[in-house]
């Protein structure tokens, strides 16, 4: 790697588990709040830790981390090294998204945008906070620009050739990320910052909700997508196989870009405000979305077994003997595509209507992103970073490093299982979501849950655990003794079929997504637009 795009991968990747150490912080004492064990000190509010821990982790650990991610992979697969303006853009990229971070902790521990990650009207946060999160969008868009010009450049110099496949998902994921990130820019330019300023007097609040989840459920595929990216391409290598189907690989992705975007209503389920004809059409390509998910997880059956067989494999699961399970950059994103499974079926439970209503608001849903984005998503992200760091800055994956990356996953399987396990659990009991310590003055239903809040606490306590030997892991990759870490980056299996060129037809699959999205969203905005109701003033916790 060129030593300029070690330097941007790296200030990408170290700042996202710079966030993760900080959120992890935030998560550790809110959990022990919550479970009764900890009263703040200092005036500390617990939604204010609530605030730091989901855009901590969920906002900034992931967002730097696939931009990271993503150049690397550009980077490798793109003639090896980035071109300068993609460099240059990175880099712009990096200081407004870096400047806007700094600038929204700020706000949140001074207690003036404690609106949790959502950042729903009527909470109010102070305008510095939204102009920060404004730099972090913009930021994020030029990285994306940044990539689609490497891209084109080699498009153009490499005529009639296949794209790589890695180039070619991250250029969906940035294009899905920016068509998405549309509806919150239009949110906080046009209706938060206003009213922040107190240029306008009310929110509509209904649709700010709206504009948000238009953005608010890509964003989940823009964690996974790069995640699905290490799957596809990076762990056939990893286990001696190759990719079972470009194609396929392809063709989900562009379901995703497809798919992704006209679906937020299934957040508003249970919402007034939006008529049942337009959920009901949103729940359908939901469903949609799900397909690129099964084959996924078909691609993924087939490469194991195929690879498997290949190396003499015999019956039904004789494949699984054959997988490499002490190579940790192996069992950290195989562990996430296991819990991916049951956490897939509670998104479709979401899904469901009649089930959504069951399970809306409670602490069944946080236990729900728990498994997707905290397990599945960054499992494969810390699988990643054992081998991405190492072979960007020319140094070794020591065979204690596989041991101890092992440990670190099996610690946080292990909190994972008491803290999503109870959430899940108590979710069904009725235990709502985002609420401080209470027992409703001894309700006896109140009483019942404490018990699982207390495994949610030590669910926590052991997944700090799991942040703290991830960082102590990540000090001995950049500390490891210096030699050379292969970036696995995997070769087609001979039987797969060449990707149509339809596929690279980018005006088509805009197209086909402003459709959808027309479809999807005109008429439930239309209407939230004609009757406003009469907004909301808002409120303030400073
Ligand atoms: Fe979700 C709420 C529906 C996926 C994240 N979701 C959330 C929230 C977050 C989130 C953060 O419909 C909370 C937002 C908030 O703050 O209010 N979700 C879905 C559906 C899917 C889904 C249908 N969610 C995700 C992913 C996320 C994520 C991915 C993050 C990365 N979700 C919902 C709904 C709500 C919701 C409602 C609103 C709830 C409410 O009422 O508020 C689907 O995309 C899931 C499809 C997945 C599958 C699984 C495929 C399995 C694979 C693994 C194969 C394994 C192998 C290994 C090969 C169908 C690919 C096998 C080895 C062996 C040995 C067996």
């Amino acid at each position: 790697f060129d030593r300029r795009d070690t330097a941007l991968v790296l200030a990408h990747i170290l700042f996202a588990f710079f966030a993760l150490l900080l959120g992890g912080v935030a998560g550790l004492l809110q959990g022990l709040v919550r479970g009764g064990q900890l009263t703040l000190p200092m005036g500390i509010g617990y939604y204010q830790l609530l605030t730091a821990h989901g855009i901590l982790m969920a906002l900034v650990f992931t967002t730097y981390f696939i931009i990271g991610f993503l150049f690397s992979g550009v980077a490798r697969t793109l003639g090896g090294e980035l071109l300068p303006v993609t460099r240059r853009l990175g880099w712009l990229g990096y200081g407004l998204m870096t400047a806007g971070v700094l600038i929204a902790t700020v706000q949140i521990l001074l207690n003036k945008a404690t609106v949790l990650y959502t950042f729903y009207a009527p909470l109010k946060a102070s305008p510095s906070f939204y102009i920060a999160l404004t730099l972090v969008v913009v930021g994020s868009w030029m990285s994306g620009f940044g990539i689609f010009i490497n891209f084109r450049y080699w498009k153009r110099t490499h005529a009639g050739q296949t794209t790589p496949i890695f180039s070619f998902m991250a250029v969906v994921t940035m294009l899905m990320w920016i068509i998405a990130t549309l509806g919150v820019a239009i949110e906080v330019l046009f209706q938060l910052i206003p009213w922040s300023l107190g240029w306008t007097d009310t929110v509509n609040v209904m649709l700010s909700r709206t504009l948000f989840w238009y953005f608010g459920h890509p964003l989940v595929y823009f964690w996974l997508l790069p995640a699905y990216m290490c799957w596809y391409v990076i762990i056939p290598k990893v286990i001696g196989g190759k990719m079972f189907s470009d194609a396929l690989a392809r063709l989900a992705f562009i379901m995703f870009l497809l798919f992704s975007i006209p679906v937020g209503l299934h957040h508003q389920l249970m919402e007034p405000g939006i008529s049942s004809f337009w959920k009901y059409i949103q729940v359908i390509l939901t469903f949609m979305v799900v397909i690129p998910s099964l084959m996924t997880a078909f691609s993924l059956f087939a490469t194991f077994e195929s690879h498997g067989r290949s190396v003499g494999a015999k019956g039904l699961f004789g494949w699984l003997k054959k997988l490499p399970w002490r190579d940790v950059r192996f069992f950290a994103p195989f562990m996430g595509m296991l819990i991916f499974i049951p956490a897939g079926a509670g998104g479709i439970i979401n899904a469901s209507n009649e089930m959504n209503a069951l399970v809306h608001n409670t602490l069944w849903v946080t236990g729900h992103f728990h498994l997707t984005v905290a397990t599945s998503v960054a499992l494969t992200f810390f699988g990643v970073t054992y081998w991405l760091i190492p072979s960007m800055t020319g140094r070794q994956l020591t065979p204690r490093m596989h041991k101890l990356g092992i440990v670190q996953t099996l610690t946080w399987l292990v909190g994972m299982f008491f803290m999503s396990g109870a959430m899940h659990t108590v979710g069904l009991l009725g235990s709502p979501r985002r609420t401080a310590f209470t027992t409703y003055q001894d309700h006896p239903d109140a009483v019942l849950w404490m018990p699982y809040h207390v495994a949610m606490a030590i669910g926590g306590t052991i997944l700090f655990a799991g942040v703290i030997l991830m960082i102590v892991n990540l000090v001995l990759l950049l500390r490891a003794p210096k030699g050379f870490t292969e970036y696995p980056m995997s070769e087609l299996s001979e039987a797969a079929a060449k990707p149509p060129a339809i596929f690279e037809r980018w005006g088509v699959w805009v197209g086909v997504l402003a459709v959808l999205i027309l479809i999807a969203y005109t008429m439930p905005v239309a209407d939230l637009l004609m009757h406003p109701g009469i907004g909301s003033k808002g409120y303030v916790t400073w």
